[in-house]
């Protein structure tokens, strides 16, 4: 594949923006060589600036899940920009994605709409300590949150990719309050919990970890997180910014039947326009200004674009929940020809899955937290991603990574896709 005009369109890039691109995955630092820039997207295809057409597995990373330039999701945004695009102020369109938000997802009575991800975690984990009057919060090694500091400790995505998942700039005061648990494992955060006891406001885990890599949750894991929530009053707090309007129409709370205090979302809430959330039960909620003392604010919140663009795709899941099995079953049906592909050209590897989440990795063993995702053989992994590349499919381009399922994927794109694999899986 030629890649000469992203290349050129990076070297003017990296003169004005820091690395050439807004945000650090997307550099291709973890996989080696330019970044694409892409020209335009349809369905479950980017075009790229050098006219080629890849198969997208990243999808915006999770936004896409209907395809992009989706009909339903463009036409909603086109026409409420004829009216307008930002106001300050309350419209009702605000009111109707709320109702259908907290109708779709189980134990929230009220939604705030935020710009990011970022913003919706960092709001939860405030309004967590504001409620429960306690500073210390729990995270995951691997699992990410977004940017905001007190998530920049032993952060996964971009933040490991580029071997900063302690950032610089995060103060020791910050830090100090982020206790770091293992993924799975519930003796270790029960020896937090207890050693920090009446101290912890919240415990906040990606309920599937899509960051470091996809990474289920083991059997219990999650309810045994609940379980220690209610013996200590900590607060649990799930972030389904990945997961949310993914895994189920109710996201992992229905999926696995386990209950969550907070939940925050992102992406596909938003249709691929900037839009996070937070939702709890009203007893929570109520604490936040400006009926409580606890602040949050933003100028675009609920912005009228980013709102009918939400409104379009929630309502498309809402009224077609096969589409929720229909990306399963593609994503099963990828898995089994990877794992085939793989396993015929005896490449070491995993292969995790959930629901339409999955990523592979270049290791023998089972990867089930950050420390066994970083066992991979990222040298592997990086003449995978090119080789894939070259051969028309985009995957993230890195190891720390989940791929993301698109229901506009056909099963000839999976197939595509599988001899792909095949013919890269003899290279490696
Ligand atoms: P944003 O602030 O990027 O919208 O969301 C932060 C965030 C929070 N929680 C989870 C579980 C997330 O996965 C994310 C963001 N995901 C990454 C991809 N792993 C965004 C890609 C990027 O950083 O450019």
């Amino acid at each position: 594949m030629i890649y000469k005009r992203s290349s050129a369109l990076f070297a003017a890039a990296q003169k004005v923006i820091p690395g050439g691109v807004n945000s650090p995955v997307r550099a291709f630092k973890a996989v080696g060589g330019d970044p694409i820039f892409v020209k335009e997207a349809k369905g479950a295809y980017l075009y790229d600036e050098d006219g080629n057409r890849l198969i997208d597995y990243i999808n915006s990373w999770g936004p896409m899940i209907l395809g992009h330039a989706h009909p339903p999701v463009v036409n909603a945004v086109v026409e409420k920009a004829k009216k307008g695009t930002s106001f300050g102020m309350p419209t009702e369109i605000e009111t109707q994605i709320a109702e259908l938000a907290v109708s779709m997802v189980p134990n929230i009575d009220k939604i705030r709409f935020v710009n990011s991800g970022t913003e919706a975690c960092m709001s939860a984990v405030r309004l967590a300590r504001g409620y429960t009057q306690k500073d210390k919060i729990i995270k995951f090694a691997g699992c990410y949150h977004g940017h905001s500091d007190s998530f920049l400790i032993q952060a996964g995505s971009g933040a490991v990719t580029f071997g900063s998942p302690n950032s610089p700039g995060v103060t020791k005061g910050t830090a100090q309050d982020t206790l770091l648990a293992r993924y799975n494992d519930l003796d270790h955060v029960e020896r937090i919990i207890t050693s920090n006891k009446g101290e912890i406001a919240c415990i906040i885990i990606e309920p599937v970890a899509g960051n470091m890599g996809c990474i289920p949750p083991v059997k219990g894991f999650l309810e045994g997180l609940r379980a220690l929530c209610d013996e200590h009053d900590v607060l649990l707090i799930f972030d389904e910014v990945m997961t949310g309007f993914r895994l189920a129409r109710g996201g992992v709370q229905e999926l696995l039947g386990v209950d969550a205090d907070i939940v925050t979302f992102g992406k596909v809430i938003g249709g691929g326009l900037p839009v996070g959330a937070f939702a709890a039960r009203e007893e929570i909620m109520n604490h936040l200004a400006p009926l409580g003392p606890v602040y949050q604010a933003g100028t675009l919140s609920g912005n009228p674009l980013a709102m009918a663009a939400g409104l379009a795709m929630l309502t498309e899941l809402n009224n077609n929940q096969g589409i929720f099995t229909s990306l399963a079953d593609k994503t099963e049906y990828l898995h089994t020809g990877i794992a085939k592909a793989l396993k015929e050209n005896n490449i070491t590897h995993t292969i995790n899955r959930l629901g339409s989440m999955i990523s592979v990795h270049f290791d023998a063993g089972a990867v089930v937290d950050f420390d066994t995702a970083a066992n991979g053989n990222n040298e592997t992994f990086k003449k995978f991603f090119h080789g894939m590349l070259d051969n028309g499919i985009y995957i993230a381009p890195s190891a720390f990574e989940t791929w993301f399922i698109t229901e506009a994927l056909t099963y000839e794109d999976l197939d595509e896709t599988i001899a792909a694999v095949q013919k890269v899986a003899k290279t490696l």
